[in-house]
């Protein structure tokens, strides 16, 4: 799917966006879940073809070699190493058809205590400070209450400076590296502690959890992990060894939802504050993540952004913002579907397992 506009980070340029949808069809409900890894493995190991490799080859036939539900999906999978996008994508949409079969939604079955979520957007590198600032200006426009600027060396003070001199201190500005640092580079980090961000996201490598410690030592600004958290286990050892103070909760990169809840209950129990991320969904992720952001320990804006953000059509009824929030949906399952056109214009190949 074409994205609205190019979307650059440390890691590369996204100008499209390939998807991996899991449709799981019961003979009382269809269900769905979207895998968020990308075409290449720049963000994580996971790419799109691995993903549908590894259901096609192990996942699925270990999942439908027993009895078949969500809550079981983990225990069949759990032979297997890695790949939490292609086991969160399967999980969740025999979650969604079980959902739908009775009648109750994601929100409802995660726990959501809110009916809408508030709603940042993440700002990709620009060729320009204008260009980016005409970016920011529009956001703020449409109502978008948090601003992440993704952010690499070479691309971060001026940028940060330039967005709080133009749009003022009363902006939420936070800014994201997607591990683009080294602990060497904590006294130019240090630079962006004058300009009172929300946090700084992932600066250091993904398995550098000691590193960020040291880091977080050395800055003012708020740490926050996106790609080090790949499990509860894994945020429980961040926050022991205070290599975050808040943590990114991705329920792609953790291997569903269910574990995503359980990253919440830890943050929760430990007071670190949690929001949700993307990953460039189409609505069926987002509408699961806007579900997600309604827990009580969401306290900070998610970039759980409108469909219009992204692309200029969605394959469900499009996510829009009203007041700078998303309405949590309220239907069976992820209480949206794919409009059956849409997905027809879009899909480049079907495949039916067991074949
Ligand atoms: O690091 O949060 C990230 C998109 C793709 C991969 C990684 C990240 C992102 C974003 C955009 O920042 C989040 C979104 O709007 O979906
Ligand atoms: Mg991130």
């Amino acid at each position: 799917m074409p994205l609205v506009a190019p979307f650059r980070t440390s890691f590369g340029v996204e100008t499209t966006r390939d998807v991996l949808l899991v449709g799981a069809v019961a003979e009382d409900a269809e269900g769905w879940g979207e895998c968020v890894a990308m075409t290449s493995p720049r963000y994580s190991s996971e790419y799109v073809d691995a993903a549908a490799d590894v259901l096609r080859r192990f996942f699925v036939p270990a999942v439908l070699s027993g009895p078949v539900s969500a809550v079981s999906v983990a225990e069949s999978l759990a032979p297997f190493k890695g790949h939490q996008m292609a086991r969160a994508a399967l999980e969740t949409a025999i979650l969604d058809a079980e959902l739908r079969a009775s009648g109750r939604s994601f929100g409802r079955e995660l726990g959501a205590v809110r009916s809408r979520v508030p709603c940042g957007v993440s700002v990709g590198i620009m060729d320009s400070i204008p260009q980016l600032l005409d970016a920011v200006g529009g956001y703020l426009d449409e109502g978008y209450v948090r601003i992440k600027l993704k952010i690499e060396p070479g691309w971060d003070v001026e940028p940060v400076r330039a967005v709080r001199e133009r749009y003022g201190d009363d902006v939420l500005l936070q800014v994201d590296a997607n591990t683009a640092y080294t602990l060497g580079d904590a006294r130019h980090l240090a630079r962006l502690d004058p300009f009172d961000l929300l946090l700084i996201e992932q600066p250091l490598d993904e398995d550098d959890l000691l590193g960020h410690a040291a880091l977080a030592r050395q800055i003012r600004t708020p740490v926050c992990l996106d790609e080090s958290i790949t499990s509860a286990r894994a945020a429980a050892a961040a926050i022991r060894l205070d290599a975050c103070q808040i943590v990114n909760i991705k329920p792609g990169r953790v291997g569903g939802y269910l574990e995503a809840r359980r990253i919440h209950d830890v943050c929760v129990a430990h007071g670190v504050p949690v929001w949700c991320g993307g990953m460039l969904e189409t609505g069926l992720g987002r509408a699961a993540n806007v579900a997600l952001a309604a827990l009580p320990g969401f306290t900070l804006p998610g970039d759980t952004s409108g469909s219009g953000r992204y692309y200029a059509a969605d394959i469900t009824e499009p996510f829009v913002l009203r007041d700078g929030h998303l309405d949590v949906p309220v239907g069976p399952g992820l209480g949206v579907t794919p409009i059956p056109d849409r997905l027809d214009e879009v899909t480049v190949s079907t495949e039916w397992l067991p074949a």
